[in-house]
């Protein structure tokens, strides 16, 4: 079960002129919007904007992006339209009563939803990509942020270096779904390693440890745990768990310490607990002897 993700780190570069540049269309001046559209005119894009409140084009205009009067109007003005919206129900609401208009462009949804939203409005745009931001609007433009995207691998290989002036790309193939599905894993990675750092600050925090001094020791010990993703990821592809480093019957143990030491400690019990439970549905399964990595067939719905 392979999937090879096609990525270029390193934002496009080019010393043409702005009429030498594609044009493109930004609908959605949010916050991301915004700084997506910013990003394309700082690269000499010919740059095009609709927001349903047009004060918060003001700035882009006045460096250079034309505002249209209409969503229609937005949609005939470039070959490249990129749609930043707050959810897959507004970007139906603003853009399918004028799909017509789509014919012969290319509609990039950066709005975030989920697999399946992903899928259906593939069905209803031609030359669909759906992407993903894996950055917050400041970093947009610049090396470090990431975007990621799915859908007609022709239509995206045609504006790849367009899509590059916005951070770093990566192609995940035809399935207009998988963006959305990595988006989501990824965020769950992130919610789940920033809700162990807050409930490990609430800990440390009763006996007056600042979270100034205990983020030094979560961040060491995050990259610490990259390592253990790496090797996880090989046996969870094995389909085999061998303990090469600790059965999860010795982290139950210790989780079991990290539950009595929020509850000594008067902090909510919740996170822990949960951690611990998993686990041990885990070994109620079989899987006392195996690694911490065989707690995936609990997530599969399988223990
Ligand atoms: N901001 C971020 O850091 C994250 C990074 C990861 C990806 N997200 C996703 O990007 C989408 C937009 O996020 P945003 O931060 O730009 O959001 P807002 O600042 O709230 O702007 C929302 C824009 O959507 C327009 N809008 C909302 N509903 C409608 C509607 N029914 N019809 C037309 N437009 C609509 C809104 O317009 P207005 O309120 O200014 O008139 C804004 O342009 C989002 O999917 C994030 O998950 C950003």
């Amino acid at each position: 079960m392979t999937n090879t993700p096609d990525t270029a780190t390193a934002t496009a570069t080019g010393t043409g002129t702005g009429t030498e540049r594609e044009p493109v269309t930004v609908i959605g001046l949010g916050l991301m919007g915004r700084a997506l559209a910013a990003a394309f005119l700082d690269a000499g894009h010919p740059t095009t904007v609709w927001n349903r409140t047009p004060a918060k084009a003001e700035e882009l205009v006045a460096r250079g992006a034309v505002l249209a009067p209409s969503v229609a109007d937005a949609l005939r003005a470039a070959p490249l339209v990129v749609v930043c919206l707050g959810d897959t129900a507004a970007v139906r609401e603003t853009i399918r009563p004028h799909r017509a208009e789509l014919d012969g462009r290319t509609f990039v949804n950066l709005t975030s939803g989920t697999a399946q939203e992903a899928r259906e409005m593939a069905t209803w745009t031609t030359a669909h990509l759906d992407g993903a931001i894996m950055s917050i609007p400041e970093t947009i433009g610049r090396p470090e942020a990431f975007l990621l995207f799915s859908g007609v691998p022709e239509v995206f290989e045609r504006h790849r270096d367009t899509l590059s002036r916005l951070g770093g790309v990566t192609f995940f193939g035809a399935d207009p779904g998988l963006a959305s599905l990595y988006d989501v894993a990824l965020l769950g990675v992130m919610w789940g390693t920033l809700n162990a750092f807050l409930h490990g600050a609430a800990l440390l925090g009763t006996a007056k440890v600042d979270a100034s001094a205990f983020a030094p020791f979560a961040n060491r010990w995050v990259s610490s745990v990259t390592g253990f993703i790496s090797a996880y990821a090989e046996q969870i592809d094995r389909g085999a768990y061998p303990a090469e480093d600790a059965a999860l019957e010795t982290h139950l143990a210790t989780m079991k310490y990290l539950v009595r030491e929020s509850a000594a400690a008067g902090i909510d019990t919740d996170w822990p607990a949960r951690i611990q439970s998993l686990a041990e549905r885990a070994i109620d399964a079989g899987h006392a002897g195996t690694s911490y990595a065989s707690l995936v067939e609990v997530f599969r719905g399988r223990a």
